[in-house]
């Protein structure tokens, strides 16, 4: 008798917090399949994207933990979704805890802690420092640059 496990998610700079829920959602069950939220879904979950779907479903198909991966276009369309892959599981991070417990009279539905000290929106962060840091520099080198060149 296998085992289906259903997740959803954005997973945009992909990181070790999606690889963590991953492989614990895999060693669930023997079949993983990945609800992965599509560009214009995450305009309405107010989620700027930094990858494109078609980029992060490859990767996500690359993972040893996933066997597959569908569109996430709305909200509603999950009971659809698990019925079409006959899940027996439903399992997402605890930040959605209680957020689908509807969902109970036709599969199991599973909250599971979150990875802590990353995510999309820190990296984000991070990045956007770097980058501030390297444009202060910048500006460092040119102002250095032209009082150089005021006492040629
Ligand atoms: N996650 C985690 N630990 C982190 C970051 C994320 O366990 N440090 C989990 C989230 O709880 C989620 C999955 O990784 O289960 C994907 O995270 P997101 O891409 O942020 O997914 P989200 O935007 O919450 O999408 O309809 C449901 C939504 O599509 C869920």
């Amino acid at each position: 008798m296998s085992v289906t496990v259903v997740t959803y998610g954005t997973f945009d700079l992909f990181h070790v917090g999606h690889i963590r829920l991953l492989k614990r959602l895999r060693a669930m069950g023997d079949r993983l399949v990945v609800g992965l939220s599509t560009d214009s879904f995450n305009e309405l979950k107010g989620k700027n994207v930094v990858i494109p779907f078609a980029d992060r479903k490859e990767i996500l198909l690359s993972c040893r933990y996933v066997d597959d991966v569908f569109e996430e276009n709305t909200w509603e369309q999950k009971r659809d979704d698990l019925i079409r892959e006959k899940a027996d599981i439903f399992a997402i991070g605890d930040d959605w805890a209680g957020k689908f417990d509807e969902l109970e009279d036709i599969v199991k539905v599973l909250y599971l802690p979150r990875t802590k000290d990353i995510s999309t929106t820190e990296l984000k962060t991070v990045m956007r420092e770097i980058n501030e840091e390297k444009v202060r520099e910048a500006k460092n080198v040119a102002t250095h640059l032209v009082d150089l060149l005021g006492k040629l």
